[in-house]
């Protein structure tokens, strides 16, 4: 019997008792059954998963829950008891945190924070020599959109994508360590905003720059707002090298791809050029503008391209009118969200200051292109979902779900039934209209942005969580909101109070992820520290000082539980002083650190990993250095002393 199987049976049991989402106390009372029952399944769960496994990757235990792909109409338990594991892996983007959160659905339990465009003191990323080198010493991030990298529609589990709007910057995390590998800055760009990866293979990562700009950016005309313009930038997901940009004159803001490889789209909500509030708003219509990818790199391939600033990447004028490289869709008015449904045959353009989602047709662009339509004619329907529409997600089952900021709900919408009441036909597509608590941005389903969108679970990222929680002061959290839509309408289920502020997520079937549990030693990050062992000759599992030029040391230490390598390191004060520790322990979960006291000096060495941290020797004086993970019942022994001499 699966655990999956389980926990349904566990469902039977409380079933019956119709609409568990609508009173607080049936759903804690719901919780302790379902909690005692948990014990036992969850002892059997941690036995599968403790029998240590040594070496990374090869030699996985399975994965302790199956996920069941069959609707079941009454409402799914979302609680996991303890030692069992959720059905999917959330990726949720952290804001202006600058981090990736990964939050286990639908328990709603936050696993892991991934330090991107931030300093993480845990973990010493923003500090460590790799980080610090990739950062460029920029940690005011604000990560909008995270999505992962696609084969055949579907994810697998390679990477993860995620923008960073105050810096202009795509920053790409592996999901075997899931740690961040490569950080690419985005020229001619700002407010760097909507990113999609083509969903046919591993591919271009397409990123929207949401604020145009004088074009080129060098301080010589900065006043004359209509002509700026935005880039829409294709960066290669494997290296994570700029290809070429498309240069057009109305913002971008949402982006997303096609799953043919053949289109990218950018949501328009500033057709105006405005600078200013009211003249951002003043036209009733706006576009979707639509990317034709195989014309765009054809006119790179020839060479019709130019180059704008200091950048050598290869640019593509279309700015003003259609072309075979851009086409523009009218809709209504200043539209927000873009996203395509699981059978790729439709794109949702949600309205955002209209209570509209326009649906275009995939199918006829080809024919947009080709001059044979006009773009008003790819849109199929205009269904009314509400004030204030801004993302949209998917079943899989025809059903459209519309995040409806201003009215604080959730729009279920059928997508066949709304193109036949465009055509005249008297249906009504619009299902359900749930509330969510309060303000929704964005909204996601599981797996819904791949061609498996399974229909179970939904997430409402809500702005405002106002009265949900205790009060903590002024800034509140967040609250993310998970809702049940397996069934015919939807459940709210929980409130999951977050740090401000998630913007987006997407929600992975487990089976799809496979991190290891030791570190694999490759990757950028380990060509450099393997560069540097050549240079100075030594091997990187060994303990070794090397005094380099002038005044600069590297101390090669080990580590293995409970001690350092080295227990004591003499240099003088004003030394540039760099340590790189490779922890030797290849126990799972067993992690050491370094603190050098007095120095701003703190980072994390998984198991079998190697990290380093560069800093200058203080006043002359003893300093202890120490290990912040407790690693072993002698922890607090784990340390060692630096001598700065005069
Ligand atoms: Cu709608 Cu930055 Cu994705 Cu916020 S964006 S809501
Ligand atoms: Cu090593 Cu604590």
């Amino acid at each position: 019997m699966t655990d999956k199987t389980k926990r349904d049976m566990g469902d039977s049991e409380t079933g019956g008792k119709a609409d568990k989402s609508s009173t607080p106390k049936m759903q804690r009372r719901d919780f302790v059954t379902k909690g005692m029952m948990g014990i036992g399944a969850g002892l059997a769960g941690t036995q599968l998963i403790a029998c240590g496994e040594k070496k990374n990757g090869a030699a996985q235990p399975p994965q302790t829950r199956s996920v069941s792909t069959t609707h079941s109409a009454a409402p799914e338990s979302f609680h996991v008891p303890p030692g069992q594991l959720d059905d999917y892996y959330g990726f949720w983007s952290g804001g202006q945190s600058g981090e990736i959160r990964v939050v286990g659905v639908p328990s709603m339990r936050e696993l892991k924070r991934i330090p991107v465009f931030n300093r993480c003191s845990a973990s010493g990323w923003g500090g460590d020599d790799f980080s610090k080198a990739l950062l460029g010493g920029k940690f005011s991030g604000d990560t909008h959109h995270v999505h992962l990298s696609y084969t055949h529609g579907t994810y697998d589990g390679r990477y993860v994508y995620v923008n960073d709007k105050a810096g202009a910057r795509l920053a790409r995390v592996r999901l075997d360590t899931f740690a961040v590998d490569h950080i690419t800055f985005l020229p001619n760009s700002a407010g760097t905003h909507g990113i999609f990866p083509q969903r046919h293979k591993t591919g271009l990562v397409l990123c929207n720059s949401e604020f145009r700009l004088p074009m080129p950016n060098d301080g010589t005309a900065m006043e004359d707002e209509l002509t700026y313009a935005a880039m829409h930038t294709a960066v290669d997901g494997e290296t994570m090298e700029v290809k070429w940009q498309v240069m057009v004159e109305g913002n971008l803001d949402l982006c997303a791809t096609d799953y043919e490889g053949n289109y990218s789209f950018a949501t328009c909500y500033n057709s105006e050029g405005g600078a200013w509030l009211e003249d951002m708003m003043a036209a009733d219509q706006d576009y979707l503008y639509v990317f034709h990818l195989a014309n765009i790199e054809e006119a790179v391939k020839a060479g019709k391209t130019m180059t704008v600033g200091k950048s050598k990447v290869p640019v593509v004028d279309a700015r003003g009118k259609n072309s075979p490289y851009v086409q523009r869709i009218p809709v209504p008015k200043s539209p927000h969200g873009v996203n395509v449904e699981p059978r790729g045959k439709y794109a949702i353009v949600a309205g955002k200051l209209s209570p509209t989602c326009s649906v275009v047709e995939i199918a006829k662009l080809a024919d947009l292109f080709a001059g044979k339509l006009e773009p008003a004619d790819c849109i199929v329907a205009r269904p009314e979902v509400g004030l204030g529409p801004l993302h949209t997600c998917f079943d899989g089952k025809g059903f459209a779900y519309t995040s409806i900021f201003i009215d604080s709900m959730i729009t279920k919408w059928d997508i066949a039934k709304a193109i036949e009441a465009h055509n005249g036909a008297d249906v009504e597509p619009i299902v359900q209209k749930l509330d969510v608590h309060y303000q929704v941005g964005h909204i996601n389903a599981s797996m819904s942005e791949t061609k498996d969108a399974d229909g179970k679970w939904l997430i409402a990222l809500c702005k405002f969580s106002k009265d949900r929680f205790l009060n903590v002061g002024p800034l509140h959290g967040e609250n993310d909101q998970l809702i049940d839509i397996s069934g015919d309408t939807m459940k709210l289920m929980h409130d999951g109070p977050t740090a401000p502020e998630p913007h987006d997520c997407v929600l992975v079937r487990l089976d799809l992820i496979n991190p290891v549990k030791i570190s694999p030693r490759t990757g950028p990050r380990f060509d450099l520290y393997n560069k540097w062992a050549k240079e100075d000759g030594v091997n990187l599992l060994r303990d070794n000082v090397v005094k380099r030029k002038g005044k600069h040391v590297r101390v090669y230490m080990t580590s293995m539980a409970p001690e350092f390598g080295t227990g004591e390191i003499k240099v003088k004060s004003g030394d540039i002083v760099q340590v790189i520790l490779t922890n030797q322990d290849e126990v799972e979960d067993l992690s050491h650190g370094f603190c050098m006291t007095g120095h701003d000096v703190n980072f994390l060495v998984n198991p079998q990993d190697t990290n380093s941290m560069t800093f200058v020797a203080g006043e002359p004086g003893l300093y202890w250095f120490y290990c912040p993970w407790f690693c072993h019942a002698l922890h607090l022994e784990m340390r060692g002393r630096m001598y700065v001499e005069a």
